[in-house]
């Protein structure tokens, strides 16, 4: 397979404007016609070039231009495309395909959930529903009519206004659908089902009514109200933040339980994958809760950012990524919690996208090349993304960042573009360059701060020397060119007060926070009028997406876990202390040494645990020690049994130092009264339910094996429940067994809920895990073509399992080497995100370096691998 390159961009040579589909659904084929109104693109084609299709799958059924059936002599089809070899400049062109969506295993294009119909069409997926120029650029208006058994197919939906239905013969229907709006043909979405309709309204900022339908099947329709409440705070919010209304009368979103990622933006017609939608207290979890919240929130605000405003190619994927990320991120945080918000973002980042950074699929978030696009739907492109959309703000200030979002709009309203223009917008609005922020677009890798700062007790200074370099990847690079890098600062006294900050050329200190510019391979800056030597507090709030490195005692540390006024570098500190730490023990494990921990942590952790004015979720937060997927990209070669050693001492030291408190912490937490879904509610379980399953645990006592056991049987409410039932998991005990059976009982008929009992049971870190996953696999309810169950299964015990999926006798490689190559002749996409388990392959021992070498050559030995797994197996061997 061939890469496509982002430099090689050019304009069609033709423009679609007008698309009419019908589509006829029966049981053995579904036939697509459509009409398209073409004409060529004098800029770039000359007459007589011919006209080239995307299409993949489609069967051609009829053929013809300005309503003449073309003769076979004027056209060629092959497997991916239709060329008619000779077209005017202005035509009609109608085609009709059969296509087979039962047969459908990979859930793109058209396909089948649960028996009713449904779409998915980003990126380069319209292609296998009819022939068309299938890329972001071509945007055209839709009229879309469907056709079906009125009985089976009550409901038939698609993108735009509802203007006209009917009957047919044969207990048919149809219904007509048109959408006013230019979009791109990755938008267009057609649903076809029994399905029920959870309805509200919204009206807007102009006083309209928007009409809100969550459409899912008949036995959901309890589960739908928080995802309806949510879509309402997103509309609100985006007007209230930038002033963003919503256009068409109507916004539906559909649940389909076979999906191959979260959700889906097209217009109007959002396709949801149900576990973002569907969820009751004693089904879904504080954290199900709030992920439907933030992509329910991120998919409606992708009809401005992305929809209205789209990409011009793939290349800019960001451009509507990176950008609806960090307006979820923000909505998130103002209906929860910034600090909260924040540190989970950057754990996310930080475990993730560093990893993917230095591993071989590292790539800019505006990538240069790609063979299969579905594979750069990445963590670098979402949240690094996101990462650097905030840099504008962190630059421009939230007001300065709206009026350039707003410019943005004003100029490329309906158009297909590029990340430099989002960035030009944002520049001209502000009246700024922002030229230097290019090589966040253009470079792969994490950039790595080195911070070094001296205190000149005679002459009263703080100097703070930085240098930029990049940390190493094993993916050829070209040279590391600095980047623009602000870093947000703050110096302490000895007793906790934040500094005026005055730089050297400055006359008066201006604010006990500075932002400072790094954009040099090296700088110094220089603070005076410092009476003592300070503690720095350095990247508050995370402003820029690197790596730190800076000697500084194990005392500043912990000071600034206790008085750093910055919630996020507070909450940092004490995860930088516990890495080291960690790191540490990790080493004296390996190497036979007795373990001891550190004096100076106990009492910082103890500290935290008693602080009554720390938010309990921030507490729990404050409490969770790095994990071991995180700190495994802290060393070469990650050692798997030493991390899990380390962190395993380090967490029952604590628990046995601080029983009592540990315990005190669960009872003033845990409530008798009934559940609620209030945000103290949330935060209180959310801290004993920490304490519980990462610290009492741990202890295996009888009186925390009854406190579990009690939980588990009286739960009101699934984050109890799996709470406890995952505490279960880590002990080998008859009331384990017993338990499984009886969620299993309860919960069998509940797709999502049954994941949770797989992925519990692989999330386990007892070492019979492995020979428990195999058996799981031949599990009943264990099944290949629906995604969600695979992620509960494999990925939970592949991805995040470090310890057993790493087990030296190399059984679980080939367990998902053979499952890899299974589910590639399935469904490619879900199949490349799976074997990209291996990705980090090179960092680890030798012995299982060759073994997951060799499963790897296993696999790109195969013939007819996909494009998709292709990509990244040979990536990754490279
Ligand atoms: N924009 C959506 C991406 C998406 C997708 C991409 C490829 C294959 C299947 C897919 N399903 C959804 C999701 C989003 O970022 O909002
Ligand atoms: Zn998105």
């Amino acid at each position: 397979p061939q890469p496509i390159y982002r430099h090689d961009y050019r304009q069609p040579d033709y423009w679609i404007d007008k698309v009419e589909l019908a589509v006829d659904l029966h049981d053995d084929v579904t036939i697509v016609r459509s009409i398209l109104q073409i004409r060529r693109n004098k800029d770039t084609a000359s007459e007589g070039q011919p006209l080239v299709l995307n299409g993949e799958k489609l069967t051609l059924k009829e053929i013809a231009l300005n309503g003449q059936p073309l003769p076979e002599s004027a056209y060629q089809v092959d497997r991916e495309a239709l060329i008619i070899f000779s077209v005017p400049d202005h035509f009609e062109l109608s085609t009709v395909v059969a296509i087979k969506p039962h047969e459908n295993t990979e859930l793109v294009g058209l396909y089948q959930s649960n028996g009713n119909y449904c779409t998915q069409c980003e990126a380069e997926s319209f292609r296998r529903i009819t022939y068309f120029l299938d890329r972001p650029d071509v945007m055209a208006t839709y009229s879309t009519t469907i056709s079906a058994d009125k009985a089976r197919y009550p409901v038939l939906l698609s993108n735009g206004n509802r203007v006209a239905t009917g009957e047919l013969e044969n207990n048919r229907h149809w219904v007509r659908w048109e959408d006013p709006f230019r979009k791109p043909s990755y938008l267009f979405a057609l649903v076809a089902g029994q399905l029920v309709c959870h309805h509200g309204t919204f009206k807007t900022m102009s006083g309209r009514e928007i009409r809100l339908e969550i459409w899912v099947e008949p036995q959901n329709i309890d589960k739908c109200e928080h995802a309806l409440l949510s879509l309402q705070k997103a509309m609100q919010w985006d007007e209230q933040t930038f002033g963003l209304e919503y256009d068409l009368d109507v916004y539906m979103i559909v649940a389909v339980n076979d999906f191959n990622m979260g959700a889906m933006e097209n217009k109007g017609l959002n396709v949801f994958n149900s576990k973002f939608v569907l969820c009751r207290p004693d089904t879904a979890t504080d954290d199900d809760y709030e992920d439907i919240e933030a992509v329910i929130a991120h998919e409606y605000f992708h009809n401005w950012t992305g929809n209205r405003v789209t990409c011009r190619d793939w290349f800019q994927l960001t451009l509507k990524e990176g950008l609806t990320v960090y307006r979820d991120q923000r909505f998130t945080a103002d209906m929860t919690d910034f600090a909260l918000k924040r540190i989970r973002d950057v754990k996310k980042l930080r475990t993730l996208q560093f990893a993917e950074d230095q591993g071989p699929m590292a790539h800019p978030i505006r990538p240069e090349s790609y063979i299969e696009m579905n594979n750069f739907y990445t963590i670098t492109v979402y949240e690094k993304g996101a990462e650097v959309v905030r840099l504008y703000e962190t630059l421009l200030g939230k007001e300065g960042f709206a009026k350039g979002l707003a410019r943005y709009f004003e100029k490329h309203d309906g158009q297909a573009v590029t990340c430099d223009d989002f960035r030009v917008a944002m520049a001209e609005a502000n009246q700024i360059d922002l030229t230097p922020l290019d090589r966040w677009y253009s470079q792969a890798g994490t950039p790595v701060c080195e911070v070094r700062g001296r205190y000149d007790a005679e002459q009263m200074t703080y100097t703070l020397q930085v240098t930029q370099s990049r940390a190493p990847t094993p993916a050829v690079q070209p040279a590391f060119m600095p980047c623009l890098i602000p870093i947000r600062v703050s110096l302490f006294d000895p007793k906790g007060q934040a500094l005026p900050l005055q730089l050297a050329d400055e006359n008066v200190p201006i604010g006990e926070e500075r932002l400072l510019s790094l954009s040099e391979t090296q700088q110094q800056f220089i603070f005076v009028n410092i009476p003592q030597e300070p503690v720095l507090s350095f990247l508050r709030g995370f402003s820029a997406p690197v790596q730190v490195k800076m000697q500084r005692p194990r005392e500043h540390l912990a000071f600034l876990m206790a008085h750093d006024n910055d919630s996020f570098n507070r909450w940092d500190a004490g995860q930088i202390l516990a890495q080291e730490l960690l790191l540490n023990l990790a080493q004296d494990w390996a190497a036979g040494r007795e373990l001891k921990l550190d004096p100076l942590f106990i009492q910082s952790f103890g500290k935290i645990l008693t602080d009554s004015r720390l938010n309990p979720s921030l507490k729990a937060m404050a409490m969770m020690l790095p994990d071991e997927k995180f700190l495994g990209q802290q060393i070469e070669p990650i050692d798997v049994d030493a991390l899990y050693e380390a962190r395993s001492f380090m967490t029952r030291v604590l628990a046995r130092t601080f029983r009592r408190e540990l315990l005190a912490l669960y009872q003033q937490y845990h409530s008798t009264s009934p559940y609620s879904n209030s945000r103290s509610a949330i935060d209180a379980r959310r801290l004993k339910n920490t304490v519980l399953r990462h610290f009492l645990t741990a202890l295996q006592d009888e009186e925390v094996i009854a406190l579990i056991g009690q939980q588990f049987q009286h739960a009101d409410n699934m984050t109890d429940m799996q709470a406890a039932l995952s505490c279960l998991m880590e002990l080998e005990i008859p009331e384990r067994e017993q338990a499984l059976q009886q969620f299993y009982g309860r919960w069998q008929h509940d797709p999502l809920v049954l994941d949770k009992w797989f992925a519990l049971q692989a999330s386990s870190s007892l070492p019979k895990t492995l020979d428990r996953v195999l058996s799981l696999a031949s599990h009943p309810d264990f099944n290949l073509r629906n995604p969600n169950r695979v992620r509960s299964l494999i990925w939970t015990f592949c991805s995040l399992n470090q310890v057993r999926f790493h087990s030296a006798d190399g059984r679980a490689y080939k367990f998902l080497a053979e499952l890899v190559l299974e589910l590639d002749r399935l469904n490619p996409q879900l199949a490349s995100r799976l074997v990209g388990a291996f990705n980090q392959w090179r960092r680890f021992d030798k012995l299982r370096r060759n073994l997951m070498e060799s499963q790897l050559n296993t696999i790109i030995a195969q013939p007819n691998l996909s494009t998709d797994v292709y990509e990244i197996v040979s990536r990754s061997l490279n």
